[in-house]
This record gives structure tokens, C-alpha cells and sequence, in this order.
């Protein structure tokens, strides 16, 4: 009898192929494709030598060698590379069969896909997969979502490939229906935008501000890895400041101050614009990459612009103390914003959305993974139905906390000319947050002088609307247009 596979993949760039491998070192026999056939052979004979691999040279090999039902994975280029497969696949299986796309998709290109081969009576998944290469490896953080009817297929192997927390907990849990895994994979990667910023707008304040070297900085940065910061990416900002290049000095000091990026910040950020969430800090990450990325213009009016040359005087070691409670109070916030839009968007799209379980599922394997992440499966633990992050007890008191350092430290940047984004407007959104009034009576007396807009009274009840005829030329006709 010739052998059969537990799962198809199609797509062996270097995160496929160690997806196969980590799929295969738990058990699992993986028929593998690739578009560029040769791939194939050469991974067969390659990585995959003497291990549970079927090599197919065509879609319908690959299909052919699969158990029923069939699960062909998809980690393939995002966009219309997917679409393409979907077509072709779709041919050669059966009703309950099973697609999934484990590619960095836009969610609602998985909400389409979804309906679309549903209609033909397959089963869909589009899943999150976070930790880059090393992770897909040894252990990634698995987002899945779509037809709810295909998890009982492909939990055991999810859960099996997936990174483990406290004694074996796997980082992966059904997310919900259609687009709500690739949703959730996009605010992951939205939040990694954030904590990266604010973690760089630290570094310059240490560098700028306080006069640092790149030795001092790992130093700070390797005992914030051992308190409230602990994660990931403090990590390696550690390990990147004791980096040297081949003359021996920083090798972050050689590399040019010009952002990249693939797209899935400004995804999370413009879902925040659409569904009405103020995820300023992310919004204000993402932006501050576009800053970065005008080097030239930001180079030429370097020489044109002056600003307060950077000086400090006080106690280094106290304004390194705030710095840390600047990052903690911030983080707080962001992911406060990120959880405000991941309840948005399920009210918005119909998703039931486990909260504790998102934190559960980023707390391994991912880019954000983190002791912070703990406490924010406790907080929805405590009170599953908790509605915003800063009203959570044990993060109230946090942010209460970390607010004096923190002030400290967005005055002293705002003061010496040094730009921290995400955390002054984390801080403004703290204190936004916690202003029982804000100054929008204003904004709605200006909206009813110039466009009849109408507005609310606080001595009447809500849902009421008025309009002044502020001038006593406009009449009194209100705009039918009105938009709260
Ligand atoms: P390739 O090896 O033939 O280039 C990551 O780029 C993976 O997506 C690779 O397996 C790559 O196949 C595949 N891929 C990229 N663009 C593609 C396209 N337009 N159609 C099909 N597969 C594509």
C-alpha cells in the first residue's frame, strides 16, 4: 500500500518548510508541494532526507496521497497567490474537505474565502502563524480561524506543533469564524509594532538623552528582562546591544535608521480608523516608521530646523527607573487599545472572541511573547466580561504606578527636543481615558455653528438634539446629515 499523508503543504519557502519539519518531528506523515517543482525534490533530499515526507510534483499528487479528509495547508506569498491555489485545489477535493492558509492574509480576503469555499461545501481555515522561522520550527504561536467544523481535524496537530506555556499549555486555541484568526495575527503583529517603537524610543532617550553606550544599554536592557518587562523583544534588544561588528564596535551603531515594513501594522491601524477604536499608540508606531523612512528630507532639514540640544543633569539612575515605568505604563496602554479593537471588531463581524485565550495564545512562540501576557489572561480570568484593560484592578494600579516616572520621562523628551511618539501619546490617551470631560462640547458647538450639525445638553437627556442659531443669520433648519 502506498503511503499516506496526515496533511498537504503547499508552499516550501523557509517558513513552510520548517512547519513540515516541526509537523513531521511530532509524528505526523507531511506531503509537501511547492509551485517551483524542483523545490520539492530538493527539500526531500535535503532538510526532509530519511523523514515521514511524500515530495508530490503536481496538486493532484498531493491530493491523492492525502487521508480523508483531506487538509491541504497553504504558506504561500499573501494575496492573490492564495486565491490561485484555492482554484486549483478546489478541484480535486470532496465535500469536507479541508483548506488552510497559514499565510500572513488580510482578513477580509479570509472572510471571503471562507464563504467562497464553503459554497462549495469544503471547510476553510486561515490561520495566524507568529514566531518567524525559528519559531515555525521549534514552536509558533498558531492563530486559527474559519469553519468551526474543521478544528476537530486539525487541533491535534496545531496543538502539537505549537509553542507550550506553563507545563504544556499550547499556544493555539480556535479563534472563531472566517476572518477572526487572521484578525487576531494582525493585531499581534499591530501590538509588535508598538512594543518595538517604544522600546526604540527608549533607546534614545538612553543614547541621546543620558549618553549611553551600546554595552551600558544591554546591561539595562538584560536586567529589564528579569522584571515587569520581561519578553521577548527586550531580549533581544539586549543581545543587539552587545553585538559587535567585525571592528569590534556596536553593530547597531552602523545600521541605517530606516524603518521597513510589510503592511500589517497599517492593517491594524486603518481597522482601528473603520471600526472607530483610539489605538493611538499603534497608529503612532506605524507613523513614526513612515517618519523614519523619509531619511533624506529628514536628513536635509536636520541642517535647516534647530531644536534644544539634548542635556541632562539629574540622577541617571532614577530617570533610567522612570524610563522603565514610561515602557511599562505605555505597554499597558497599547495593549489596552489592542484588546478595545479586538472587541470592536467581534461585535462588528459576529467573532466570539476569548480574551484570556488570545493572551494564552500570544504568551509563547510569538514576537510578543511575554511575563506581561500572564496577567493579562488573569485580568479576563477574573472578569471574562471585562470591558477595557485600565478597568482591571491589578492594571489600574499599574499604570497608576507607572504614571509619575513615566510623565517624567515624556516632559524630559518633549523638553530636550527628542521624539517619543507612542509614549507621550500613550500618556495622553491615559489621561484622556480617565477625564470624566474632555473638551468635545466645544467640538460640537463649532460642528452646529458652521454646519446646523445639532448637539446634546447635559441638563437634557441623551438622544436629544438641538441647534442654536449661533449668528442669527443661519436660520433654524439643522443638517438631516447628522453624525454622532
Ligand atoms: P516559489 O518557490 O515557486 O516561488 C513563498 O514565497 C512561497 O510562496 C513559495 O513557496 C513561492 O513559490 C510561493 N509563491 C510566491 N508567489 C507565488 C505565486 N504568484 N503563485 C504561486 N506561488 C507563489
Amino acid at each position: 500500500m502506498t503511503k499516506t499523508a496526515d496533511i498537504g503543504l503547499i508552499g516550501l519557502a523557509v517558513m513552510g518548510e520548517n512547519l513540515v519539519l516541526n509537523m513531521e518531528s511530532k509524528g505526523y506523515t507531511v506531503a509537501v508541494y511547492n509551485r517551483t517543482v524542483e523545490k520539492v525534490d530538493n527539500f526531500i533530499n535535503g532538510r526532509g532526507a530519511g523523514k515521514n515526507f511524500i515530495g508530490a510534483h503536481s496538486i493532484e499528487e498531493l491530493v491523492a496521497s492525502l487521508e480523508r479528509p483531506r487538509k491541504v495547508m497553504m504558506l504561500v506569498k499573501a494575496g492573490q497567490p492564495v486565491d490561485d491555489f484555492i482554484d486549483q485545489i478546489i478541484s480535486h477535493l470532496e465535500p469536507g474537505d479541508i483548506i488552510i492558509d497559514g499565510g500572513n492574509s488580510y482578513f477580509p480576503d479570509t472572510i471571503r474565502r471562507t464563504q467562497y469555499v464553503e459554497s462549495k461545501g469544503l471547510l476553510y481555515v486561515g490561520t495566524g502563524v507568529s514566531g518567524g522561522e525559528i519559531g515555525a520550527l521549534h514552536g509558533p504561536s498558531m492563530m486559527p480561524g474559519g469553519s468551526a467544523q474543521a478544528w476537530p481535524f486539525v487541533k491535534d496537530i496545531f496543538q502539537s506543533i505549537a509553542a507550550k506555556v506553563d507545563n504544556g499549555v499550547p499556544c493555539c486555541d480556535w479563534v472563531g469564524s472566517d476572518g477572526a484568526g487572521h484578525f487576531v495575527k494582525m493585531v499581534h503583529n499591530g501590538i509588535e509594532y508598538g512594543d518595538m517603537q517604544i522600546i526604540g524610543e527608549a533607546y534614545q532617550v538612553m543614547k541621546d538623552l543620558l549618553g549611553m553606550s551600546a554595552d551600558e544599554m544591554h546591561e539595562v536592557f538584560t536586567k529589564w528582562n528579569t522584571e515587569e518587562l520581561d519578553s521577548y523583544l527586550i531580549e533581544i534588544t539586549a543581545e543587539i546591544m552587545a553585538y559587535k561588528d567585525e571592528d569590534g564596535s556596536p553593530m547597531i551603531d552602523k545600521i541605517l535608521d530606516k524603518a521597513g515594513q510589510k503592511g500589517t501594522g497599517k492593517w491594524t491601524g486603518s481597522a482601528a480608523l473603520e471600526l472607530g477604536v483610539p489605538l493611538t499608540l499603534i497608529g503612532e508606531s506605524v507613523f513614526a516608521r513612515f517618519l523614519s523612512a523619509q531619511k533624506d528630507m529628514r536628513v536635509e532639514a536636520s541642517k535647516l530646523i534647530s531644536g534644544p540640544k539634548p542635556e541632562f543633569s539629574g540622577d541617571k539612575q532614577a530617570m533610567l527607573n522612570d524610563l522603565k515605568m514610561a515602557l511599562y505604563g505605555a505597554k499597558i496602554i497599547s495593549y489596552a487599545q489592542g484588546y478595545n479593537l479586538l472587541m470592536a471588531a467581534a461585535k462588528e463581524y459576529g467573532w466570539q472572541l476569548d480574551y484570556g485565550g488570545i493572551a494564552l495564545m500570544w504568551r509563547g512562540g510569538c514576537i510578543i511573547r511575554s511575563a506581561f501576557l500572564g496577567d493579562i489572561k488573569k485580568a479576563f480570568d477574573t472578569n471574562p466580561a471585562l470591558a477595557h484593560l485600565l478597568l482591571d484592578n491589578f492594571f489600574k494600579q499599574k499604570v497608576e504606578l507607572a504614571q509619575d516616572g513615566w510623565r517624567r520621562v515624556c516632559a524630559a523628551a518633549l523638553l530636550n527636543g527628542i521624539p517619543a511618539p507612542s509614549l507621550t501619546s500613550a500618556l495622553c490617551y491615559l489621561d484622556g481615558f480617565r477625564s470624566a470631560w474632555l473638551p468635545a462640547n466645544l467640538l460640537q458647538a463649532q460642528r452646529d455653528y458652521f454646519g446646523a450639525h445639532t448637539y446634546e445638553r447635559i441638563d437634557k437627556p441623551r438622544g436629544q438634539f438641538f441647534h442654536t442659531n449661533w449668528t442669527g443669520e443661519g436660520g433654524n433648519t439643522v443638517s438631516t446629515a447628522y453624525n454622532n
